[in-house]
């Protein structure tokens, strides 16, 4: 028998935009009933972000979620960008007057879970088979099958797609309305995790004729390294010898303060840039990386995913109150941030690694907007104001 629910706002996904999402549209009096693909473990085991923009870190504050953040958090003054060996450190504190965080999307994700069970937000755990219905409508529905068995319908007044790339929200769009446009890059992202100290005060971005490399951290006793990788590559292609070798070889002189430890995480990530102009259908609206996705390397794709959240619940919290105004602005307004930031992430790819199919033309052009932006404060600046994050 087929158990109907009520719920103003259903989410696709427990990922950070679901959560964070959940969690605001709680603040502002309205409820909510997330549905997860995943189990609650698998969730919680992602290692994937690393650095909050402020904005970031507002939401998490105005979620009621900051305390464990302002505990551990690491603030970064600057940036260090290096090409062959020579680093140039950008101080993002001095031009901007602000920093960014160091703080994992992980513990994001376990802060802001915990706060919605604390609160005893419905989520339904091990829910694959979500399908969409009557999104033209002002009650459109989700139906799935419950971890127990039991077939649920929902009936909600929106449904927020923050089911990530891969999910369902996005693909519950007709075919002939969906306007795209995406760069698959002709590579990926090994990455691992160490409990050894970081090799620098700030995160490092190395290109190397042989390769990107990034060194990042989660505390002062714990590093996150990555490596570009060649397409098709897996983990087993990268034993930690060689991932050693290149890591250490692509940063240059930063490279000789390594500590190799053992990983307790290595993955391979797919790079790509992806946006789709559907932020809204009907009832349905798309947030985070449901809707569009970033290289990680300018640290973004966790931000936008934040920033778009922050933005809806606000907007069905206008809703609420009589005004619907800033819900038919969400993905106009959405959108013109998210290209922005999908420039910066793009552009800083395009500086910082190696292509294959680039000339020796390209490679120079390369080296050329490195050792301008070592010279203009203009460039710098340019840097920075990305990477502390747009304003919202
Ligand atoms: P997420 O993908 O995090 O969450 C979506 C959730 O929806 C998941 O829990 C999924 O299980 C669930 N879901 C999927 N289909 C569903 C369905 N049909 N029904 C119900 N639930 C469904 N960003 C950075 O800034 N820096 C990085 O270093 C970085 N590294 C990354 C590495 C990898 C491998 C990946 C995939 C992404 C990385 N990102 C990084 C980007 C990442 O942080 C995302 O931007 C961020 O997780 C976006 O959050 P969500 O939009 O919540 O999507
Ligand atoms: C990370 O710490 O995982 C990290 C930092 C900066 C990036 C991407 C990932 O650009």
């Amino acid at each position: 028998m087929r158990k109907t629910i009520d719920t103003t706002v259903a989410i696709l996904g427990a990922g950070p935009s679901g959560l964070m999402l959940s969690q605001l549209l709680h603040h502002a009096g309205i409820d909510s009933t997330i549905i997860e693909r995943s189990s609650r473990e698998h969730v919680l085991s992602r290692i994937r972000a690393g650095v909050l923009e402020r904005g970031t870190v507002e939401a998490m504050h105005e979620a009621g979620c900051a305390t464990r953040l302002e505990a551990e958090r690491i603030n970064h003054n600057g940036v260090i960008l290096s090409f062959d060996g020579t680093r140039i450190d950008i101080p993002i504190k001095a031009i901007t007057g602000h920093h960014v965080t160091v703080y994992g999307q992980t513990e994001i994700t376990r802060d802001l879970l915990e706060a919605c069970e604390d609160r005893g937000q419905p989520i339904y755990w091990n829910s694959p088979d979500a399908a969409l219905g009557k999104l033209s409508s002002d009650h459109p529905i989700v139906a799935f099958t419950a971890k127990d068995g039991t077939p649920i319908e929902l009936h909600a007044r929106f449904i927020a797609g923050c089911d990530g790339f891969h999910g369902v929200s996005r693909r519950s769009i007709p075919t002939n309305e969906i306007v795209e446009f995406e760069r698959e890059y002709p590579f990926g992202w090994m990455g691992v995790l160490v409990d050894e100290p970081p090799i620098a005060d700030h995160v490092v971005y190395a290109n190397h004729a042989d390769g990107f490399a990034l060194a990042s951290m989660r505390s002062a006793q714990r590093s996150r390294y990555y490596v570009q990788s060649s397409p098709g590559e897996s983990v087993d292609d990268w034993p930690m010898p060689r991932f050693w070798s290149e890591f250490k070889k692509r940063l240059g002189p930063l490279g000789e303060s390594v500590i190799e430890g053992e990983p307790i995480e290595a993955s391979i990530a797919p790079l790509r840039s992806y946006v789709t102009q559907n932020m809204q259908h009907g009832r349905l609206f798309l947030a985070g990386d449901a809707a569009h996705i970033v290289p990680p390397t300018g640290a973004k794709g966790l931000n936008l995913a934040i920033a778009d959240v922050r933005r809806l619940a606000r907007a069905i919290a206008a809703w609420n109150g009589g005004d619907e105004k800033p819900l038919t602005q969400y993905a106009t307004q959405a959108l013109a941030r998210v290209w922005k930031i999908e420039r910066f992430s793009w552009y800083l790819t395009t500086l910082m690694h190696q292509f294959s199919e680039h000339s020796s033309f390209e490679k120079q052009m390369q080296r050329a907007e490195f050792d301008y932006i070592a010279s203009s404060e203009a460039a710098q600046t340019m840097i920075a104001e990305n990477y502390v994050g747009l304003d919202f």
